[in-house]
């Protein structure tokens, strides 16, 4: 098609807007269409596709799954890209890298101050302690740091989203103590995988893509006078673990884990069978000016 043409009816279409409208979302709608019309004539897009695709993004809105595509198309870490680079512009670099939150973040779970069981339902798997201290940009330890952590379960399913867990279930906010310090029990993570049939599922199929992320822990890290830091730490050894179909793994981010099997110990942390421990200390930054918001605004659930 002439070129030209379609030049034609965006400005046709662009003069239609008038300064009653947002100018900001009138100049990102007049992008994004700019670029689909250029996408449906430079790959001859007929209708029958074009209406396919409509009743495409319809279904994923039904089935709520908007943030397993952001994440699984890269949007979700290309927006930490550019909040890294943000940072680095301002002459902000090291502390723990920051990573993708997910869909799967539910507000509200219990609190407690230094240390918390995450484990509240019966399951199987490895007992897994994780403890570590928050420190500030200074390298001193933040007393009074909450630490929220969620993360799946031996099935690689998430309560809330999984009716067969009970409210919370490994899912907590740890307050530091005053040494910084947090830790808590749990049991060992399986890989999340995308809900089979579902919009991410079919789209990821017709990719040729997989849907299955490493297992992972997520965090919050929030202090006054510090940025928040939202992130996560993988399990090493994970086939996926440079896999993921979220690309959140990051170097930095997996820390080692040891498997912890004399006596003693076993008695001192009250466990039956070997168990897992990680170290893993969070350096967050100093809060200024001139930063992008480190408190991102999106839909969130609450049990
Ligand atoms: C998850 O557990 C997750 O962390 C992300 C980013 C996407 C889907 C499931
Ligand atoms: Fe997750």
């Amino acid at each position: 098609m002439d070129k030209q043409a379609i030049e034609a009816l965006l400005g046709k279409i662009e003069s239609t807007e008038t300064a009653s409208g947002n100018p900001r979302v009138q100049a990102i709608v007049n992008r994004i269409v700019r670029d689909l019309f250029m996408t449906i004539e430079e790959m001859d897009v007929q209708p029958d596709e074009f209406w396919k695709a409509a009743s495409y993004l319809t279904e994923a809105g039904r089935n709520g799954e908007w943030g397993l595509i952001a994440a699984g198309l890269g949007f979700e870490h290309l927006l930490d890209l550019r909040l890294d680079e943000a940072e680095a512009r301002q002459g902000i670099s090291g502390g723990t890298p920051r990573t993708i939150e997910g869909p799967l973040y539910v507000a509200g779970a219990p609190e407690s101050l230094g240390s918390a069981r995450l484990d509240q339902d019966e399951q199987p798997g490895d007992v897994l302690f994780m403890q570590g201290q928050v420190r500030g940009a200074d390298g001193k330890p933040v007393a009074g740091a909450l630490v929220e952590v969620w993360h799946a379960n031996h099935l690689g399913c998430y309560s809330f989203f999984d009716p067969s867990q009970s409210p919370y279930n490994l899912r907590r906010s740890i307050r530091t103590d005053a040494d910084g310090r947090y830790r808590f029990r749990s049991k060992m993570p399986v890989g999340y995988s995308v809900p089979p049939g579902g919009s991410t599922d079919k789209l990821l199929k017709a990719l040729g893509r997989h849907g299955t992320r490493p297992a992972h822990i997520h965090f919050f890290v929030t202090a006054p006078g510090h940025r928040k830091l939202t992130t996560q730490i993988n399990i090493a050894g994970d086939p996926y673990l440079w896999d993921d179909f979220a690309f959140a793994t990051r170097e930095g981010l997996v820390p080692s884990m040891e498997r912890i099997e004399d006596p003693a110990s076993l008695r001192a942390q009250e466990v039956e069978a070997p168990y897992y421990s990680i170290n893993f200390d969070f350096d967050l930054h100093a809060a200024q000016g001139d930063l992008p918001a480190d408190q991102v605004n999106r839909d969130r659930f609450q049990a």
